[in-house]
């Protein structure tokens, strides 16, 4: 029996743009999700556009009661830029209306907020004025943050500004699953630390409004594990940690770029365009917390092709590794390896001055899921999910054990939502939602599992 620290905070996250719907209603103008699907639906499986969510814009209330049904005690969603700031500057009264009734519903059942503001969706207003391209979004988004705070800062206690921030500089600016999907190393850079820049201003308000509460950046990290110990090897795994780990802890948690990614990227003029001031603002406004999406580890190893001239793409620096030993998840294509959870718990201790955080996400994606139905129960008989589960919460455990301030675990998540490209391809949630029958919620078995997880703080 493995007991968890006291207060532990167990749940589950999602996002605006993935769990609201009233994508374009309500007050909402699109975003870059929404423009595209108008502009090429085809790209999306079957469809499914960024409308097609599981509708918790309209189903809030009931959902917060569901939420201490399957033990969560925590909720991680996020604000929608574009619907709280439908042209980037006057204010949605809809959605503030929305967001502190949604709020106050989870404060009534016991449920606390941790809220996000930026989850891939770019606001259209911006994308048109270059998006993260421009330094102008950092204004933007610092502006957005503070209205926020404003707003409804005497009901969040836990704010996070980015979620997995790297996710739209590679899919958006090298490898083509998020818009604008082109390929152009040295925009990704500038994208990524206009991204950097954007949350710091956005602390920095925090800071200056004094407001309550904590605040910190969700990241999706995983050591990066080499291939083998030949000096290749070594130095992709290290130019893999470089660009894909400490590009953003390293400023979130230090304060500062690591030198040798700087030195990286000069020698590969890619460096990004920079603003007086940049590098103080960055050293004064780290984060309280940090939150940690892990789903897979990275492993590399030294690419086949020697770099000739610059880097042109970060597969000129490390190439990715299948390991021949790993356990896959079947359905989503991933590997399943619980250690590093353990690693991740070691290096937030051992090189980021040990800084409380949390698992932010953690989860298993399944296809057609509907094959584990059970008609007696009326049950999804997802024992693949609490196995997944259970064998990541051992690791955590020992990390904890080991002294790692971890004080949360959330999965991805609450309620089968919507997917970016994918749709409703793989399902993550507690409960399964059914889209033609009136987005009715049933839970899986994994929710009255982790019920009792939360409630004895104690994993069996
Ligand atoms: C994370 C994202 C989520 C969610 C999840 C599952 O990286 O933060 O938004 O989508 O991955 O991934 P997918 O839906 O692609 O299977």
């Amino acid at each position: 029996m493995l007991k968890f620290p006291k207060g532990f905070l167990w749940g589950a996250a999602t996002s605006a743009p993935q769990s609201e719907g009233h994508a374009t209603s309500n007050g909402k103008t699109p975003t870059t999700w929404d423009k595209w699907y108008e502009l090429d639906p085809t790209k999306f499986t079957k469809n499914q556009g960024p409308e097609n969510t599981s509708n918790m814009y309209d189903m809030y209330r009931e959902d917060a009661k569901l939420m201490p049904q399957v033990g969560m005690n925590s909720f991680r969603t996020s604000i929608s830029w574009a619907r709280l700031l439908p042209d980037g500057q006057t204010v949605n009264p809809e959605a503030v209306a929305f967001y502190r009734s949604y709020f106050e519903e989870l404060h009534k059942n016991k449920v606390k907020p941790i809220i996000n503001l930026f989850h891939f969706d770019m606001p259209w207003w911006l994308m048109e004025k270059g998006g993260w391209e421009a330094r102008e979004s950092v204004e933007a988004f610092a502006f957005y943050a503070k209205t926020a705070f404003e707003l409804f800062g005497d009901l969040v206690e836990m704010w996070t500004t980015f979620n997995e921030p790297i996710v739209h500089v590679e899919c958006g600016y090298l490898y083509g699953y998020h818009y604008p999907a082109i390929h152009d190393f040295k925009k990704a850079i500038q994208v990524g630390y206009n991204t950097i820049m954007a949350h710091t201003m956005a602390v920095k308000n925090f800071r200056e409004m004094k407001a309550k509460g904590q605040i910190g950046i969700i990241l999706n990290v995983s050591p990066c594990y080499s291939r083998g110990e030949t000096e290749g090897d070594k130095l992709a795994a290290k130019q893999a940690d470089l660009l894909n780990t400490k590009s953003f802890l390293d400023p979130a948690v230090l304060g500062q770029f690591p030198q040798e990614l700087v030195d990286l990227l000069k020698e590969n003029e890619l460096l990004p365009t920079t603003q007086q001031g940049d590098k103080e603002a960055v050293s004064t406004n780290t984060v309280d917390f940090i939150g940690l999406n892990y789903y897979q580890p990275r492993r590399v190893q030294e690419p086949v092709q020697k770099l000739v001239g610059k880097a042109t793409d970060p597969s000129d620096f490390y190439a990715p590794y299948v390991w021949p030993d790993r356990k896959m998840n079947v359905y989503r294509g991933w590997e399943i390896y619980p250690e590093a959870l353990y690693d991740v718990a070691m290096m937030m201790k051992n090189d980021y001055d040990n800084m409380p955080w949390f698992v932010s996400e953690n989860g298993m994606g399944v296809a057609e899921e509907e094959r584990f139905l059970d008609d007696e129960t009326g049950m999804i008989q997802d024992d693949y999910r609490i196995e997944f589960m259970k064998e990541h919460l051992e690791q955590l455990h020992k990390g904890i054990e080991a002294g790692s301030q971890c004080f949360g675990y959330q999965t991805w998540t609450f309620v089968d939502c919507w997917s970016w490209l994918n749709g409703y391809t793989n399902r993550y949630g507690f409960y399964r939602v059914e889209l033609d029958n009136n987005y009715k919620r049933t839970m899986k078995k994994s929710g009255l599992w982790f019920k009792e997880l939360s409630e004895t703080n104690r994993l069996k």
